[in-house]
């Protein structure tokens, strides 16, 4: 065999394809055809341009001795500690010229190199298959010398027929990885840009007579109760389907009476299809997906979908996923209520889409496309318009369809992402309706819903969804009979989302609304070692988009963010509600399909926070959709007028294949009665000696009326008025925003370096008064602020009043008072929690009594910002003191000040200092979704006007 000394390198830029593989097929796994592992230690060399090296590497007795060695799968970059370059994170932007098909001649290119023993017993029949599940971005192949060919789909599975080249004993796999190529172009997905051989590669044993490829055709009727299965297979075989006593031939059809397969009810049959030469496991769910009176409907019902969006991440491997990473999504998806997820924006690991099956979760799966880079240039010269591309275009659409065609999971095929409009996106649409005319199509892109089966957007404000329910949006003739779905919305990058709750009012109230799917699952943090989590621009990238990569629902080591436990809660598939008074509870069923009687409720009654009886609540079982009123018991009598108020959860009744017997899925709470404010008589005076007012068990400083102490605990920093937060990037928004952007206005009005004039202090007979004024230099308006401070002789009570002066044009971020105190660590309370919320973020909080430390109270965004927020926070104490509320107030406390979070960048640059900075608020600006949707809505505006709140201190030790 002889070798060019300086390689072609042509295929790399070339539109198509590639050449030399296999036709795409199913994906499976066989039960007897042999198959080998090639994961692993690969010898691996890195070169700066494509065509540095020629390519003897792939010579049989090549010495790669000396080469590095890199895990498969995986990504280069994300291994060797740098030596073999860094990961690039962009949002729409190609990190090179848009010059297609062009690529720079800087192409960091990978050769991959891998000898393997072909196992003694390997049979010697019939042929084998190398797989390739997942390389970036282009790749080109040899075996023992021979050239198989070169594909690009960077998230496709690739296979190679390879039978005649295998040997007995020692083999070479030598394969060549550029990170640009043509293929670039149509993944430019907002992501980081993570080249190598990342997901799985397989050799597989074809036994003659082995299944090529087969098509589960599993329909049902839910008239009838029936399902009809029928298994295309290319070579023909036997079904056997034990449990519905099924054996047939491949090809014929049965129908027999089945469970259907829904993502409440996930029902597989086990299966297999038997050939001559193996037999193959199928996992079979019976299910008919329609569009139906304007409606998606699965099994005759129309379904909610409460998703998110799913992109592959773990915080050290990147994109290169296992089996229990999938798994743990899939748990975590379902422990939280969600019932859907869109594949953004490319088809997942296969494991992944098995695990939808099994757990149930619905699937919009997403082709390997995106070409956002090209609307800097309004969409000229985009491939998807471009016939040139149509083939790779096809290429990717038949790659994922054939691959994931026999999930019953998936309900939509997605022709991929932010690609604009096209020639291409049309011939991939009919392509794919053609070859599979049982499932949807899907795509964002194109508003006139051409080529698709539903009317979907991204981050449509409130107000517009609303409109598209009443069906008041026009649009084409065909849109109007189209269904609505939004792929993307409630954008959850740092403190956030607001306005779930809202949404979901619209999505429940309109029939055209099917529902959402959150942006998005996962922070794409890359665990660092000096910055916690690194985001764009951390590794030095001359374009980058910043953090703009971290906006998940759950951290990037999977611990979920407030958003997740504020969606969980308001898609919980019971509602819970209750007239507390009339100790009546009406719970409705808002399933699309299971009954109740896999759930079990509970009720409590709360007296103060603290659970005084509970019982259990015999509820029937509900079918999807039906609602029921239930009596509670008698509530407790509370001699000292407590607060009363009752709990209601439902729970798993039995453990399943997602959470454990006893797992909560919804909850309601509702008020026996009002809550009692807190009395207090001012009994003392404030009496004014050396420089020091005392009033009750309070120091005061005369002369700028700042407190010192209560009851010997010293206070940092008088209790003055605060209107800032570190804004979060919702405050912020994203610099495309036409709506106004706070986060921005608050600074440049400069409430982050408001300046306190003292106007008087005034020891009174009851009270003890200081006059103030709060304004940001170089403007006119203010807040006129007045505390007042009176004591009952053990208490000390403050009462702050706000007027505002001038023209205030914008919300503020927050009202309250901050002070510091020497020392605090434990926290216990009375009101919202566990976890955070803010005044659009708060249907999960919920009110009772919660310990924990100042150090857990703080949520790790990636990105530090305003967090921590407790709501309707009746008392709280810490640090030996105890402060009381009328009316309730937020709570926030923090080892750093507001002004240290506002200016860290990465969790690493914030430091506990000696204080323990307190918040105590009146009110809370929304947080919204403004990074990429709309701001707070206008009911969650905290507006500049005036207002009294009060809280009284005392102390615990
Ligand atoms: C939208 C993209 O589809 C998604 O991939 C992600 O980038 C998201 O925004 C923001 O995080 S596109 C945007 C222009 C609405």
């Amino acid at each position: 065999m002889s070798f060019r000394t300086t390689p072609s390198v042509d295929y790399v830029e070339d539109v198509s394809p590639g050449s030399g593989a296999l036709p795409p097929r199913a994906w499976y796994a066989s039960s007897d055809a042999r198959s080998l592992s090639l994961n692993g230690s690969w010898r691996f060399r890195l070169s700066a341009t494509a065509g540095a090296e020629d390519d003897s590497f792939a010579e049989e007795g090549y010495d790669a001795g000396n080469w590095a060695e890199v895990t498969v799968p995986g990504h280069w970059v994300l291994q060797g500690d740098g030596a073999f370059g860094s990961p690039i994170y962009t949002n729409h932007l190609y990190p090179f010229p848009v010059d297609p098909p062009y690529v720079p001649t800087e192409n960091p290119t990978g050769d991959h190199l891998r000898v393997f023993d072909l196992p003694s017993d390997w049979p010697s029949d019939g042929g084998a298959v190398l797989r390739f599940d997942g390389v970036e971005s282009c790749a080109r192949v040899w075996l023992n010398g021979t050239e198989l060919g070169e594909f690009k789909g960077s998230r496709l599975a690739h296979e190679f027929a390879v039978g005649e080249l295998l040997k007995p004993g020692s083999n070479v796999l030598a394969v060549r990885v550029h990170q640009w190529s043509a293929g670039s172009y149509l993944e430019d997905q907002d992501q980081w840009w993570l080249p190598g051989i990342f997901r799985d590669v397989t050799l597989l044993h074809r036994p003659a007579g082995s299944v090529a490829d087969f098509f589960v055709h599993a329909s049902y009727d839910h008239t009838t109760g029936e399902g009809t299965l029928r298994v295309d297979s290319g070579v023909d075989g036997r079904v056997l389907v034990p449990a519905l006593d099924i054996d047939v031939a491949t090809g014929e059809p049965v129908t027999v009476a089945v469970e259907p397969w829904t993502a409440e009810t996930p029902k597989l049959y086990d299966g297999v299809l038997a050939t001559d030469g193996e037999r193959v496991p199928l996992r079979i769910g019976f299910r008919t997906v329609v569009l139906e009176d304007g409606l998606v409907k699965v099994n005759g019902t129309a379904v909610l979908f409460k998703g998110v969006n799913r992109h592959e991440w773990h915080p050290e491997r990147g994109r290169a996923l296992d089996l229990e990473t999938m798994r743990e999504d899939v748990l975590l998806m379902k422990r939280h209520n969600l019932n859907a997820v869109r594949t953004s924006h490319y088809p997942p690991h296969p494991a992944f889409l098995d695990l939808c099956d099994e757990y149930g979760l619905w699937v919009i799966d997403e082709c390997d496309l995106e070409t956002h880079g090209f609307t800097e240039q309004d969409w000229r010269d985009n491939p998807v318009d471009d016939d040139r591309w149509t083939p790779a275009l096809l290429d990717r659409a038949a790659r994922m369809v054939e691959r994931d065609k026999n999930h019953p999971s998936i309900v939509f095929w997605s022709l991929g992402n932010e690609a604009g409009t096209g020639r291409g996106l049309t011939a991939m649409a009919e392509w794919i309706h053609g070859r599979d005319p049982e499932r949807l199509v899907h795509y964002e892109g194109d508003w006139n819903c051409r080529d698709t089966d539903v009317y979907s957007r991204m981050y449509a404000f409130h107000d517009e969804v609303e409109k598209i329910g009443q069906q008041l949006d026009g649009g084409t003739h065909k849109r109007r009979e189209l269904p609505f779905i939004q792929c993307e919305y409630a954008h959850a990058m740092g403190n956030g989302p607001g306005g779930l709750a809202d949404y979901q009012e619209l999505f429940e109230k309109y029939d055209r609304l099917q529902g959402g799917f959150i942006w998005e699952w996962i922070d794409h943090g890359v665990k660092h070692a000096e910055l916690g989590y690194a985001y764009g621009g951390d590794f030095g990238e001359e374009l980058h988009d910043g953090n703009f990569v971290c906006d998940g629902l759950v951290f990037p080591d999977r611990t979920p963010s407030p958003g997740l436990i504020e969606y969980k809660k308001v898609i919980e598939p019971v509602h819970i509600e209750g007239d507390g008074a009339n100790g009546i509870v009406r719970i409705t069923n808002k399933q699309d399909f299971a009954d109740l009687s896999a759930l079990a409720f509970e009720w409590s009654c709360q007296v103060d926070g603290e659970t005084v009886e509970s019982g259990s609540l015999s509820v029937p079982a509900l079918v999807a959709g039906e609602s029921a009123e239930v009596k509670l018991p008698e509530p407790p009598v509370d001699g000292r007028g407590g607060e009363r108020q009752w709990t209601v959860r439902a729970l798993l009744a039995n453990d399943t294949s997602w959470a454990a017997k006893g797992h909560v899925v919804a909850w309601g709470q509702f008020a026996v009665g009002a809550r009692p404010l807190p009395s207090f008589p001012a009994t003392d005076r404030p009496v004014v000696e050396e420089g020091r007012i005392t009033l009750g068990p309070a120091w005061f400083d005369a002369r700028t009326g700042a407190l010192l102490s209560i009851g010997g605990v010293e206070v940092g920093a008088t209790p003055r008025l605060d209107v800032w937060r570190a804004p979060t990037d919702n405050d912020d928004g994203a610099e495309w925003q036409t709506d106004t952007r706070y986060g921005m206005l608050w600074r440049t009005l400069g409430l982050h370096r408001m300046r306190h004039r003292l106007v008087s202090v005034e020891a009174g007979d009851d009270a003890l008064t200081v006059r103030t004024r709060v304004a940001p230099a170089a403007r006119e308006v203010g807040l006129d602020t007045v505390y007042r401070w009176t004591s009952d002789g053990e208490r000390l009570r403050l009462s702050v009043s706000v007027t505002p002066e001038g023209d205030w044009t914008v919300p503020l971020p927050r009202l309250g008072v901050r002070f510091g105190l020497p020392e605090a660590d434990r926290v216990e309370w009375f009101g919202g929690g566990p976890g955070e919320a803010y005044p659009d973020s708060r249907t999960a909080s919920m009110v009772g009594r919660w310990q924990s430390t100042v150090d857990r109270l703080q949520t790790p965004y990636v990105r530090p910002q305003e967090n921590g927020a407790r709501a309707d926070v009746r008392w709280v104490e810490l640090g030996g003191l105890r402060i009381e509320g009328d009316p309730e107030f937020w709570f926030t406390a923090r080892r750093w000040t507001t002004e240290q979070l506002d200016a860290a960048q990465h969790r690493t640059d914030l430091a506990a200092g000696d204080t323990v900075w307190v918040n105590l608020d009146h009110g809370l600006h929304g947080v919204g979704s403004q990074s990429c949707g709309p701001g707070p809505l206008p009911q969650y505006f905290l507006k500049a006007e005036p207002v009294e709140f009060s809280f009284v201190f005392s102390t615990t030790r």
